[in-house]
Order: C-alpha cells, then structure tokens, then sequence
C-alpha cells in the first residue's frame, strides 16, 4: 500500500508489524515450526502460537519452509566490458534477486586501473542507492595499488567496506602485478579485510589465446581451452603463496575445478586463512555447452570457463564438506543478439558472463537438496550464512533469530516449473538454464519486514534497498 504526498513522490508505508505463522524454520544449524513476529525491520519473537496483534500483516506459511534471505556473494550490476556493459541495472538485477530468494547482494565494484578508487566507489554507490529493491553491499576491486590508491582504500573502508577484490587475469584492465597484489593483502591484512580473488595467470592466458587465434581456432568453442584447470590452478596457488607469507585472509572467487580446489585445500591444510566459492553455473552445466553450434556456444562463455562434467561431483562434494563455503552467481548479463555476438569473429572478445542471479537458490535446491548432495542446513549455509560470515553481515542477515533483519524466504516445496528467458526478470535475451525443470521456489519474500515478491512476481519497491556498511575484523567463520 502507497499513500500520494506529493504528485512526484510515492511515500510507501511499510505494516507496522508482520507475523509469518506455522512455517518449518530452517536455518544453517536448525529447524522446527514456529511463528516469526517481525516489527521495526526486524524479527522480535519466534515462538509457537503468536496471536496476531492488531493492524500486523499475517501470512500462513503452513507446509512451507522458511528460510533466512539468501545473500549472493558476487554479483556484476553495473559492469563496463569489453566496450559494452552488462544488461541488468540495479534495479532489474534486484528484481530478479527477489523473486529467486535473494535479498542481499554483493557487487563487484569494479573501476579500472585508470580510474581512482574513490571515484569509482561513488560511482558503483550513486548507481545502486535508492534504486535497489534488496539491500547491498560492494567488494572494493583494487585494480591498481600505489600510495595514492591505498591511501583512498583506507577511506572507503572507513566508509563501511570490509572486502577487497583483485584480479589475477585481466591484466591490462583490472590485474594487478606481483608487487600490487603484495601491497594489497599487505593493506588488506593491516585493516582486517578479507580480499576476494578471481585467480587465473593472465599471461599463459594471453599466449594460449594468440597460439590458438593463430591457427584459426576463433570459436566460442576455443574459449575452455585458452584457460585450462592448471592455469586457474596456478593462480590460486599464486596467490596463496602470497596469502601465507602476509598472513592475509582470501576468498577464491568462482572455484570451477578439481585441480584449483585441490589447491586451495591444500593452501587451508598448511594454514592459509583461505575459503572458496563456487557457482551454480559449474555445478549444472559444462564445456559441451560453449561448443553448441551456429555461435550458440558464446551464451556460455565466461571466465573461469565451464570445465569437464567430470567436474561437477567434486564440487557438489566440496560444498557438502565445507571445502566450498559459498554459492555464488557471478551473475554478467550481455544480450546474445547484439553483445554476445561482437565476438563472432574472435573469441577473445565475445564479453565474459552468464545471467544467473535470479535462479542460483532454485536450481540450487532443486539439483542440491532434492538430488540429494546437500541436507537443507548446508544448502542455507553456502547460499546465505557463510557470506554473512565471512563478510561482517551475521547475525544481522543469514539467519533468523530476534535481532536479525526481517529478511524472509517462505519456500513452497511443492511447486513445480521451467525456467525460461521467456519468464525471467532478469533483464537479458537468453537463460543459460533454458528448458531445466525446478522443483520449489519462494512463495513470499520479504526484506526487513516488507513483502517483496510473492509467487515469481516482484511486489515490492525499487528504492527500498540499504547500502549495508560492514566493520573490518568481522571474520566471523565457524
Ligand atoms: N568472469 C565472467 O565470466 N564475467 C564477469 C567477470 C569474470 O571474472
Ligand atoms: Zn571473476
Ligand atoms: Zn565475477
């Protein structure tokens, strides 16, 4: 309900209170039935039998679960590449979120090493604020490190961001070198913030792509084999290398392999402060997706690319035992028809990413839970919880318990459908995930206390999203 104050206004008034009755409450570590009463944006009471007070929104979550809000570690909103820029705006992305379960997102805050950190901080700010219907936060890319870099780096952390990210590919735009990356965790490490990492070698990249345009290989299908396993493996061993002699805390980005996975398992094992993400992306589809032909291939191509199927059961494992902490989305919406295909000619410039932000939690449960992989605890730990750990958002978000934000999921496992471009909300022309079936998806979602999406549509209010500040020293992990 909106009430009119002005004509160019739109004051929306959120219920006082609101009182989510008989749902199973499934956290990371428990589950039971109970009713959640939720007042001022957060939850109050949990506790059987509440009786609805006077003027509170009730809704009867009878046979379904609820869930705390699902946070997606790494997404890509506002993205400039490769001469263009990615589909979604704040608020189509956050749309999207909603309507799939997530109600927090961390964007990559990307300027180039030609722009100032600051700058580019105000930028990626001015873009998101009063235009995200979810709350928000930005991991800092770092994409160059000097005096006068870091010297704004500790003024954006005062400004409440407690993640830094860095490139090891992309050198020319956004990589860092040996001595950046050295200052950087150095930085990181005296500030208390984790540095989230897309570890690849940016240069056996750039050979492996010029011997293969070389000998006529310009296809999307060429693209896994510009980047094989070891060459993302080495990064992640670069990288910890560096890790370890700084005593830094790290996060790989978008673990796609055995081998990278096996090397930051062995980083963890020699005591490296190391955790891992992996993406939907790598658990459901694979290399044979980026050979489809007449082009169709570009639709898959992103970086780190889709490996071998044989892949996929060893990161399911991984995220069953805690060797993957988190399931990220990595979402980089760009058009096939008009974006995709600047690359017709060349692989090296079809733009990096696949849209999968709004279906991460569905599939997720679909392929992990109801498959059997994951009991529902893991599944909310890996796509909610252990970001807000790792991140300094617990027990703020990631949980529900009295105190946290009124971020809900109330998730009917009953429902059934297809995912298709044809219903998506994300703002691109194709779903990677085109034809799959889902088994479940979110019946209402709430942020702080506010209905926001309801059956697959967005109820909500665009501007409704807060810029979440974090402390540094939050390395809440468990
Ligand atoms: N990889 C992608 O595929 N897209 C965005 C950035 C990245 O590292
Ligand atoms: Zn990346
Ligand atoms: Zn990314």
């Amino acid at each position: 309900m909106f009430v009119l104050s002005n004509p160019r206004a739109r004051v929306y008034k959120t219920p006082m209170s609101l009182l989510v009755k008989n749902g199973e409450i499934v956290t990371a570590s428990e589950r039971y039935v109970a009713d959640i009463f939720c007042a001022d944006e957060t939850v109050t009471r949990i506790e059987p039998n509440i009786p609805p007070p006077p003027g509170a929104e009730v809704i009867d979550a009878t046979g379904n679960y609820v869930f705390p809000g699902f946070i997606d570690p790494h997404v890509h909103i506002y993205l400039p590449c490769m001469g263009t820029f990615a589909k979604d705006t704040h608020e189509t992305a956050s749309k999207a979120a909603l309507v799939g379960g997530t109600t927090t997102l961390i964007e990559m805050l990307g300027p180039d090493r030609t722009q100032e950190p600051m700058a580019g901080f105000e930028l990626w700010l001015g873009k998101a604020q009063g235009h995200c219907a979810c709350d928000f936060t930005f991991h800092m890319t770092v994409s160059r490190c000097d005096e006068a870099a870091e010297k704004q780096l500790v003024e954006i952390v005062e400004r409440g961001i407690s993640s830094f990210k860095i490139y090891l590919a992309y050198k020319d735009a956004f990589g860092l070198n040996d001595h950046e990356l050295y200052r950087t965790l150095r930085l990181a490490r005296k500030l208390g913030v984790i540095t989230t990492a897309h570890c690849e070698n940016a240069d056996l990249i750039q050979e492996l792509q010029a011997q293969l345009l070389a000998e006529g290989k310009t296809g999307p299908e060429w693209h896994h084999a510009s980047r094989p396993p070891i060459v993302e493996a080495e990064g992640v061993h670069h990288l910890l290398t560096f890790a370890e002699l700084l005593d830094a805390h790290v996060y790989i980005v978008h673990v796609s392999c055995e081998e990278a996975l096996r090397a930051a398992s062995a980083g963890k094992s020699r005591g490296v402060k190391v955790w891992t993400e992996t993406l939907i992306q790598y658990l459901l589809l694979d290399k044979t997706c980026a050979e489809r032909p007449n082009f169709e291939g570009a639709k898959f191509v992103m970086s780190p690319p889709l490996r071998d199927k044989s892949n996929q059961a060893v990161l399911w494992n991984g995220l069953r035992d805690g060797a993957i902490s988190t399931l990220a989305s990595d979402h980089a919406p760009f058009d096939f028809e008009t974006q995709k295909r600047m690359g017709e000619k060349d692989f090296t410039k079809i733009p990096n990413g696949i849209p999968s932000l709004e279906h991460r939690v569905n599939a997720f449960y679909t392929y992990g839970v109801k498959r059997g992989w994951l009991d529902l605890h893991r599944f909310v730990d890996a796509a909610s919880t252990q970001a807000a750990k790792l991140f300094g958002l617990f027990p703020r978000k990631g949980t529900i318990q009295p105190g946290s934000d009124a971020d809900l999921v109330i998730y009917d496992p009953d429902y059934r459908g297809i995912l298709s471009a044809e219903t998506q909300m994300m703002n691109v022309d194709y779903n990677p995930f085109e034809g799959m079936a889902i088994e479940g998806r979110p019946h209402v979602v709430t942020v702080r206390g506010q209905v926001a999406a309801r059956d697959g549509q967005f109820v909500g209010q665009v501007s409704r999203g807060r810029f979440l500040q974090r402390e540094p020293n939050h390395f809440q992990v468990f």
